[in-house]
């Protein structure tokens, strides 16, 4: 297997700066010697050209656009990755996204879906489901699966959608912080959930594997969506918006496991990984870390 690393140092869809040098700090914690001892060739093609953000204007949205902001630049920036997720997926090389924010997922979604049927699971804290019209922040990191789906107001929003992504093919793993409108979206959708309760209940062993069920189920293959605030803050602090209560490191790695066990990953994408906010950029190590088990690595 090849991975084709993509690096993408955005940090439009939130408001804390640092994630933009996510892909800087995972590479710097161990990323090619990670995936080299989980036996994978990887390829490196650096990062993106990011519009600087000393140029940008929140302003810049046009009313139709709603509370987004930066969704010109986010347009620009995820359109560039989906060609260059495309190209990989079409070389038969595995893409692995560093992000950014999880605003970058649109791109990956986009380029993964392209001419194909694919699947998503979503490993994060949050439900990223919001609409410019619905999101009380305004944050585009967390409306990424809703513009990919064409939820609501992204109905038709061609950049942003990706028509080979279906609800029913996709699964969350371990939610636990949503917005009142998103809870009712999600719950109205055809998509499945599994919160940090289904996993205290029922073990992450099960959880993840019916999440893979769902996301791989008559498809081309599996979008893994991986923000790092899905952990718990206590091993990942550094990301923009920790949420007490995450999973562990164990049920992390063991998650990771059987993502490459299922054997159906098309791509996958790394995020929220912000060193500003980290201590000796721990995160960004476990980050690697948990790619290499994703991508086959095992203890024995
Ligand atoms: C909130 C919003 C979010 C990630 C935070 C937070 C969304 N629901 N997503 N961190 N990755 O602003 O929409
Ligand atoms: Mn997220
Ligand atoms: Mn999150
Ligand atoms: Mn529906």
């Amino acid at each position: 297997m090849t991975v084709r690393i993509i690096g993408v140092p955005t940090d439009y869809g939130q408001d804390r700066r640092g994630v933009d040098m996510g892909p800087s700090a995972i590479r710097y914690g161990g990323l090619a010697e990670a995936l080299a001892s989980a036996g994978v060739e990887a390829v490196d093609d650096g990062d993106l050209a990011v519009p600087r953000a000393e140029e940008r204007d929140p302003d810049s949205r046009q009313p139709s656009e709603g509370n987004a902001k930066f969704l010109r630049e986010t347009e620009e920036v995820t359109t560039a990755l989906a060609d260059r997720v495309a190209d990989a997926v079409a070389a038969d090389e595995t893409p692995l996204v560093l992000g950014g924010d999880h605003s970058v997922a649109i791109g990956s979604l986009k380029g993964s879906a392209r001419d194909a049927e694919i699947g998503a699971v979503w490993f994060d804290a949050h439900g990223d489901y919001n609409t410019p019209t619905t999101s009380p922040s305004g944050n585009v990191h967390g409306m990424p699966l809703a513009a990919a789906l064409g939820y609501d107001d992204w109905a038709g929003v061609e950049w942003a959608n990706a028509p080979g992504l279906r609800e029913e093919n996709v699964a969350y793993v371990g939610l636990r912080a949503l917005d009142d409108t998103e809870r009712a979206a999600i719950r109205d959708s055809e998509m499945t959930a599994y919160t940090m309760s289904d996993i205290d209940e029922r073990g992450i062993t099960d959880v993840v594997g019916a999440a893979l069920s769902v996301a791989a189920d008559g498809v081309d293959g599996v979008h893994v969506s991986l923000d790092m605030d899905w952990l718990d803050p206590g091993i990942a602090p550094g990301v923009g918006t920790p949420v007490r209560g995450g999973v562990t490191y164990r049920e992390a790695h063991h998650a990771m496991e059987l993502v490459a066990d299922a054997d159906a990953v098309r791509s996958m994408e790394v995020v929220e990984v912000n060193p500003v906010l980290d201590e000796s950029n721990e995160t960004a190590s476990l980050a690697t870390e948990l790619a290499a088990s994703a991508f086959g690595k095992r203890i024995l």
